[in-house]
């Protein structure tokens, strides 16, 4: 184990560390006990982040990207050196087990390289004009201050997936990270700034949405907001949005399934349900939290995932033992509670956990058991709603297009899985699944940073985050004209 020193998190404000004098208290989800105090900072201390970023991203834009990239590729060697000690902070504040922390930190790694590679493409187009003599092309512009508002869940990956392509186009950021997991902002803010990155270009307020991130929204000198998070808030934050005419990029959770087909590897589709369920305590926007098994194979799976659940090993994720760590705070323990019982009025059969534990060590942290239901219907509330727990229902199903059906009827869209052998079905399942993540023969979980993430209906607005198509809500396109022909040409008037 490293040492973990934990320093006193103060504001990130053009290059300048401040502290705030009212704070609340982190928690270490896994102990309950206190690791630091967090800012609350108030609108005024947007207001000069903002100015701040306005002030250094007319700078920044007129950096050559391939040098902006420098920065980057910075950012991404000094977080591979203190990958282990992220790591073990970012368990020590969100609970995720350590080798998921190693990963999502590696996470972050990958999308600072990725997106330093951006630097020498963030391709044009050009494109023949009508009239002779005349040059025409079209460019991607920065937009200019950008608020990214990130979630407890990944406090580390998602501000990555976030901030690194707004930064390599010439935007710069003001970040209101999760109050739960601040400690990761804090670190990140560090590593840019040992990086080198122009003071001003990435700036971070601590506090709460209602304060930070609702005056970041409405701050007329910010062009665009990137949120993660939950479907209230980032409704919320679109109607505000939109009333500005400010682009606005939402991802906002699923409801994702995982189809078991009659001629399924068994034990393969268990251990990507197990993974995919109960990684992160199902804490995951991309988490499994509907099996969707034919009928022919029901009993089989859930003898087989029953036995498998039993070997879960729940505890500190600071453990390497550790299969399933801590829910995030006692609201998100209550929650789940909430779901199970409605579950059990709802007519769905409990077959393995349902319960708080408190034994032990358990007693001080937030602790919920794997949680599998059976026999439940996909209209039932269990099976339409977002958990974020460790929760399963099994939902049976008679063929194919049934579990394409019930997988589309929930109002999320954000990732899906089929286990099958049969070519044609998974071509048919891929096209068909109405979600913005495919998997065949995996779980719901996993994505790669340079592939888009996102999802259809209520997940989001249509944007993805990390991949290439991470660029698109961070720039504007720039159409060029270019005539040297000498003499006024009239474009659709002077064509031969
Ligand atoms: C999230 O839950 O919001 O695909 C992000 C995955 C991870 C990222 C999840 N790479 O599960």
């Amino acid at each position: 184990m490293v040492k973990l020193e934990i320093e006193k998190l103060r504001n990130y404000i053009n290059g300048e560390w401040k502290e705030v004098a009212r704070t609340t208290a982190v928690v270490n989800p896994a102990t309950g006990e206190e690791l630091v105090q967090v800012p609350l900072s108030s609108k005024e201390h947007v207001e000069e982040a903002v100015s701040a970023a306005k002030k250094a991203q007319k700078e920044w834009a007129l950096v050559p990207a391939p040098m902006r990239a420098e920065f980057l590729y910075r950012v991404g060697y000094l977080m591979k050196e203190k990958k282990e000690y992220l790591a073990q902070l970012l368990t020590s504040e969100n609970g995720k087990v350590i080798e998921e922390a190693r990963g999502e930190v590696q996470e972050g790694i990958d999308m600072a390289y990725y997106m330093a590679g951006e630097g020498r493409r963030l391709f044009g187009q050009t494109t023949p004009a009508e009239l002779k003599d005349k040059f025409a092309m079209s460019q991607r512009v920065p937009v200019g201050v950008v608020g990214i508002i990130t979630p407890w869940n990944f406090p580390i990956a998602i501000a990555t997936w976030k901030s690194f392509p707004a930064i390599i186009a010439g935007n710069a950021v003001v970040w209101k990270p999760a109050t739960e997991t601040p400690i990761m902002a804090f670190e990140l803010a560090k590593i840019f700034e040992e990086a080198g990155l122009p003071k001003g270009v990435v700036n971070v307020v601590f506090g709460s949405g209602n304060e930070v991130g609702n005056a970041l929204v409405h701050d007329e000198n910010v062009q665009v907001i990137s949120f993660t998070g939950s479907n209230d808030t980032g409704r919320g934050i679109a109607a505000a949005c939109g009333r500005q005419l400010k682009k606005v990029s939402l991802e906002m959770g699923g409801k994702n399934a995982v189809i078991v087909m009659d001629d399924a590897d068994i034990d393969l589709a268990v251990e990507g349900i197990l993974w995919s369920a109960f990684g992160t305590s199902g804490q995951r926007c991309t988490a499994c939290s509907r099996v969707i098994v034919h009928e022919a194979v029901k009993s089989t799976l859930e003898a087989h995932l029953l036995a498998r659940m039993e070997q879960l090993t729940i505890g500190n994720g600071l453990d390497e033992s550790i299969k399933v760590g801590p829910i995030i705070n006692k609201e998100g323990l209550q929650k789940i509670k909430e779901y199970v019982e409605i579950g059990k009025a709802e007519g769905a059969r409990l077959l393995a956990g349902g319960t708080v534990l408190t034994e032990g060590d358990q007693q001080m942290g937030n602790y919920f058991a794997p949680t599998l239901f059976t026999d439940v219907s996909s209209t039932m509330r269990i099976a339409q709603e977002e958990i974020f727990g460790p929760v399963v229902s099994l939902i049976p199903v008679k063929s194919f297009e049934e579990a394409i059906e019930v997988n589309n009827s929930v109002t999320f869209g954000l990732s899906s899985s089929i286990f099958t052998n049969d070519v044609n079905q998974v071509f048919r399942a891929q096209r068909d699944l109405d979600t913005g993540i495919v998997y065949v023969n995996a779980g719901t979980t996993g994505a790669e940073i340079h592939l888009p993430f996102g999802g259809t209906k209520g997940t989001g607005n249509g944007h993805r985050d990390s991949g290439i198509q991470a660029l698109d809500v961070f720039t504007e396109w720039k159409a060029i004209y270019v005539d040297y022909s000498g003499k006024l040409q009239r474009a659709q008037i002077d064509v031969e």
